[in-house]
């Protein structure tokens, strides 16, 4: 076990109250590809603007809807592992835990996370464009977005650039970061606010830093220690076992 390993294991087995966030690189070793990582990220043939925002919808709202067609029938195939099943366990030995994931793919529901908040939605919900009514799918995956009852076409129930939160969440986050012990960090570039500021918050507000990434990132040194490697294999090392 390397000392960085060594020192989180100390930090999470002294944990009561957890907050996990974690991004794209949680869901890697589950087959899902990143957005940023060469050479097979989600965008590496588009603009992003087209795929991840309510500008590109409106001039090719074919173009999103197939994107993340294809992203969902990916996703449908993809199952936790180990890394999502160890914070499933950490769960249930700690006075409070939550996950805090800008993931849309379900998967640590899947593992059995209970408290989990998706701050970016969810790829298998729907909702309309215009009015933002719910929309109840699922929906033939072919290139036409259909529509809702109002008229408006269907979009994917996730957050794209520019969008607001949902402020519940934010809420939640914002609890949940102000009385934790311990914020582990797990596979987002860090990129990408409001999620990239949670790190700041919680070390701000007194808690122990952890950081699980191959690579680092801006977020590194804000982190009271990194541990390089991917969340398949490291996170069943750092949560604690007994006690
Ligand atoms: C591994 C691994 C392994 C590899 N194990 N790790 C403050 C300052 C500046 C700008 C802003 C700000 N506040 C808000 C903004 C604007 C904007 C923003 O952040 N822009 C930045 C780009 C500068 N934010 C917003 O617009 C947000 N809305 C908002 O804040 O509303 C209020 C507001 C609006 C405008 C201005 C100001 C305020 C909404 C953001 C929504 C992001 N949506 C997306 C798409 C979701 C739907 C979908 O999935 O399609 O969310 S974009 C995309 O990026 C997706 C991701 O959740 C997000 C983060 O990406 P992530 O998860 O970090 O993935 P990658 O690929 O970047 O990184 C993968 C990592 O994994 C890497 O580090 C690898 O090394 C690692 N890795 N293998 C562990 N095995």
């Amino acid at each position: 076990m390397t000392s960085a390993l060594r020192t989180a294991v100390e930090f999470a087995r002294a944990a009561r109250r957890v907050v996990v966030t974690t991004g794209a690189g949680m869901s890697k070793e589950s087959g899902i590809p990143t957005f940023r990582d060469a050479p097979n990220a989600l965008w590496a043939n588009y603009n992003v603007e087209d795929l991840a925002t309510r500008g590109g919808f409106r001039r090719d709202p074919a173009l999103v809807w197939r994107w993340y067609a294809e992203r969902r029938t990916m996703i449908a195939a993809a199952r936790p592992h180990e890394g999502h099943i160890a914070l499933a366990r950490w769960e249930e030995r700690c006075d409070s835990f939550v996950v805090l994931t800008q993931n849309i793919d379900g998967l640590h529901a899947a593992a059995g996370s209970k408290n989990v908040v998706e701050l970016h939605g969810n790829i298998f919900r729907y909702t309309c464009f215009d009015r933002g009514h719910d929309v109840e799918g699922p929906f033939p995956q072919d290139a036409t977005p259909p529509r809702c009852a109002c008229g408006s076409l269907v979009r994917p129930a996730v957050v794209w650039f520019g969008e607001s939160l949902d402020p519940a969440h934010l809420e939640t986050a914002d609890a949940a970061l102000s009385s934790c012990d311990v914020l582990v960090v797990v596979g987002t570039s860090g990129l990408v606010y409001p999620a990239a500021g949670f790190a700041l918050t919680a070390r701000e507000r007194g808690a122990r830093v952890i950081e699980v990434n191959p690579e680092q990132t801006p977020l590194t040194e804000i982190a009271d220690v990194f541990v390089p490697g991917g969340a398949r294999t490291i996170l069943p090392e750092l949560v604690p076992q007994t006690g």
